[in-house]
């Protein structure tokens, strides 16, 4: 791989996204680690990629506000002069009934979810252009893009729109030479499911659901990403890859 490539993994701090980036140092990259805050989860991905004697370093920003987006992006721009990977994966899943789904809770998870995802696209397929960088956009969503949740009214849409905005940006980025794809995860054993995989049957009901009769781990995830990040994988755009234990096919 050349030098110096640089990679984007926004929610890094834990689960889906921690594993991710570290993935990815170990790919090569040296890569951005971002979280809201300068938190335990984040030191702990850092000191994993070091530790490993990779590279990566601390992009500390709440992707919700748009303002913070521009800031690091610019500081991408300034510092680097370069952006090669960005991987759309901060996401929040409050568990809440449809009856109880309030606006602010709406605009929260879409904010988080869809509004940042555009938004970092938006400033990273900018830089790429500039660069000539052939780059690599996705996007974490979900099973629940396709499969409705009873507590997850309002986070199913968004991932379903990060699905059809990453057809979209695949479009319009495609003569560029940068690829768009989305990554759709079922049951992961992350930090976000952890008191849902916890309470009374929910891990073994869900097991079932699944061809493979586990739980997928972050690492699952990982690997898609890493094998789209690279070159070989060029003529792969606007795809929806499923990595859920064949959860979906199994019931239809
Ligand atoms: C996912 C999917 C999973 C759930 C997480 C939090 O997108 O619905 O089943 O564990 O959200």
């Amino acid at each position: 791989m050349e030098n110096n490539q640089v990679a984007l993994v926004t929610g890094s701090s834990s689960g889906i996204g921690a594993a991710i980036a570290e993935r990815l140092a170990a790919d090569g990259y040296l890569v951005l680690i971002n979280a809201r805050s300068n938190n335990q989860g984040a030191q702990r991905t850092l000191k994993t990629i070091h530790d490993a004697g990779n590279l990566a370093e601390l992009c500390i920003a709440d992707l919700s506000d748009t303002a913070e987006i521009q800031r690091i992006f610019s500081e991408i721009r300034e510092r680097f002069g370069r952006l090669d990977v960005l991987i759309n994966n901060a996401g929040i899943c409050p568990f809440h009934e449809w009856d109880e789904v309030t606006p602010e809770i709406w605009d929260q998870t879409h904010a988080t979810n869809l509004r940042a995802g555009f938004f970092c696209t938006q400033a990273a397929a900018k830089i790429m252009i500039d660069q000539q960088i052939h780059g690599r956009i996705m996007v974490i969503s979900s099973i629940s893009a396709i499969k409705g949740g009873t507590v997850q009214t309002h986070y199913c849409p968004t991932k379903g729109g990060q699905i059809s905005m990453m057809n979209a940006f695949a479009v319009c980025l495609g003569k560029h030479g940068i690829t768009c794809n989305s990554i759709l995860p079922g049951t992961i054993e992350t930090p976000i499911n952890a008191d849902y995989l916890a309470a009374g049957n929910n891990r073994a009901n869900l097991e079932i659901q699944t061809c493979v009769g586990y739980i997928g781990m972050p690492h699952d995830v990982a690997g898609i990403v890493s094998f789209l990040a690279k070159p070989e994988a060029r003529y792969i755009t606007g795809a929806s890859i499923l990595v859920d234990g064949g959860e979906l096919i199994k019931h239809l």
